[in-house]
Order: C-alpha cells, then sequence, then structure tokens
C-alpha cells in the first residue's frame, strides 16, 4: 500500500466527513440508546460511517472495515488490511455539548498500525500518524515526548473507574488521582489519545475500550513514543474489547504496577 497517497485520500474523505456532521448541527438529529440509557448512538454516526464504507468499498475493494455501529465487515483476524472506524468518538458529548466529539480511524496491515488519524470536528483540528513517519497535528510534527513523573503527570480518565466498579480494585485509582498533579475527563478517547500524543496529558486510562476506539490514536501516540497496552502490560489485540492504559513511557509501568491493583 502506498502510505503517501492512502493518506492524501484519507484526509480528505475525514474532512468531507466532519463537514457532514457539522452541518447536522442544522437539523435535528434522532437520539437513541444502546446497551444502557446512557449509551447514546444517533442517525449522524450510523450515516457517517455509512459514508466511509461506501467511500472506502469504492476506492479499496478488498480491504476490511471495522466500524462501531455494525455496518462494516464482521473481523474475526487481523488479516489483510483492515480500517478500524468509530464515526463519532463521544456521542455523549456530540449529542448534549456539540463538541469535544472526534472522529477515529486506523488503517491496519496484519495486525501492524500503518495510519491512525483523529479528526476533532469541531476544531477542525487533525492529529495524525504515520507508521515511521511520525505525529502530527495539523501538519505540524509533534515532538517525541519527554520524561515525567507521576506527581508532575495530569492524567486522563473517566470519574467512573474512581468509584467500586466490576473491573478494579477503585483504591488504587483513588489513590492515583492523590498523587498526580491532575486529572481530566474528555469524554472522547480518542481525543484523549491526541492530547497523550500532543503531550497535554501524560497518560490515559479505561477499563472498556473498543478496537475503533484506540485503533487511530494508537499509531499517532506510537509515534511520539507513547506506550499502549491493556492492563496486564500486553498489546491491545484489536479484535475485542478491553482494558487500556497509554502513557508516556517513563511513567507507565508505575500506572500499571502501584496504581492498577486487580480486584
Ligand atoms: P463512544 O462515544 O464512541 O461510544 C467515553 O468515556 C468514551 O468511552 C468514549 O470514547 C466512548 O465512545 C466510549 N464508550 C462509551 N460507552 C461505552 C461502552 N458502553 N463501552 C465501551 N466504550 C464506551
Ligand atoms: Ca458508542
Ligand atoms: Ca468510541
Ligand atoms: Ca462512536
Amino acid at each position: 500500500m502506498d502510505l503517501h497517497e492512502m493518506d492524501r485520500y484519507i484526509k480528505s474523505i475525514i474532512k468531507e466527513a466532519g463537514h457532514r456532521i457539522r452541518n447536522s448541527f442544522l437539523s435535528d438529529i434522532s437520539i437513541e440508546s444502546k446497551s444502557d440509557a446512557d449509551d447514546l448512538v444517533t442517525n449522524i454516526d450510523k450515516e457517517i460511517e455509512q459514508f466511509f464504507i461506501s467511500r472506502i468499498n469504492r476506492d479499496f475493494p478488498g480491504h476490511r472495515i471495522y466500524g462501531e455501529e455494525g455496518f462494516g465487515d464482521d473481523i474475526q483476524d487481523h488479516k489483510g488490511i483492515i480500517w478500524l472506524l468509530d464515526p463519532i468518538d463521544g456521542t455523549m458529548n456530540f449529542v448534549h455539548q456539540k463538541r469535544n466529539f472526534a472522529i477515529s480511524l486506523g488503517v491496519y496491515e496484519e495486525g501492524i498500525g500503518k495510519l491512525g488519524y483523529i479528526y476533532d470536528v469541531v476544531n477542525d483540528d487533525l492529529y495524525h500518524g504515520v507508521l515511521g513517519g511520525g505525529a502530527y497535528y495539523n501538519d505540524e510534527r509533534l515532538s517525541k515526548l519527554k520524561d515525567t513523573v507521576i506527581g508532575e503527570s495530569i492524567i486522563a480518565m473517566n470519574a467512573t473507574w474512581a468509584v467500586p466498579n466490576s473491573y478494579f480494585d477503585h483504591k488504587g485509582t483513588l489513590q492515583l488521582i492523590q498523587d498526580v498533579r491532575g486529572i481530566r475527563s474528555y469524554g472522547s478517547a480518542a481525543l484523549e489519545l491526541a492530547y497523550l500524543a500532543s503531550g497535554r496529558v501524560d497518560a490515559y486510562l479505561s477499563m472498556r475500550l473498543s478496537p475503533w476506539d484506540i485503533a487511530g490514536g494508537m499509531v499517532i501516540a506510537g509515534e511520539v513514543g507513547a506506550i499502549a497496552t491493556n492492563f496486564n502490560g500486553a498489546p491491545a489485540n484489536l479484535l475485542e474489547q478491553d482494558t487500556f492504559l497509554a502513557a508516556n513511557p517513563s511513567i507507565h509501568s508505575q500506572i500499571l504496577e502501584k496504581y492498577i491493583l486487580p480486584k
């Protein structure tokens, strides 16, 4: 695959999708719940996923698509070229705030992330990464992450993980909150990874993310030296939902070992 040519193509369809999403603010959107009352999806999430799929199928026959809303392929393995797409990451923000959401896209070949994109639609800010070619914020090259320490770090984390939950002992995350400089919750995993890559936060963690939430961001964050694993320290497998920690390399293992406590 010609990464340079695909990069140009992807940027143009992402910008077109962003235009469609911004236009949707002018008309009524229909909102439904998925797994529970707070897990929202709109007709725009679905339409944008279908827009990408029709373009990719037309222009890259043979590539497969793994999208949150289920209009793509049934992906059970890493074979060939797979586009991992979240048409709107941060749907709750899209519905309630009309900002703080993103299009998230990663292109993987045989399980290896080659291209990654996170598009902050309302701010028209594009983060992207090319394997071996660097990470960029609106085409400005992002520098490698500089070493830090827990006490001077800002961690992005949903408050849900600091109260008793079924995944991990929340006493660990409570201690982390006390030890770091600050905590931020943006409500979009993709944006949180973009902020890690651009040095605005030093780590992002979640007990429950899906492949399309992290696929694009992993390529971008990887290019500036961030480390991304599940809570067992294993690489994210990108086939199913899992725990997730992406961090500045100087604090990644410390967060896992000291603050992520199994139940
Ligand atoms: P979404 O908006 O695409 O659904 C919010 O903290 C982050 O978690 C968002 O990236 C959101 O993605 C994701 N998220 C929301 N509900 C989720 C769920 N039930 N399972 C997994 N991820 C979820
Ligand atoms: Ca969703
Ligand atoms: Ca998502
Ligand atoms: Ca989504």
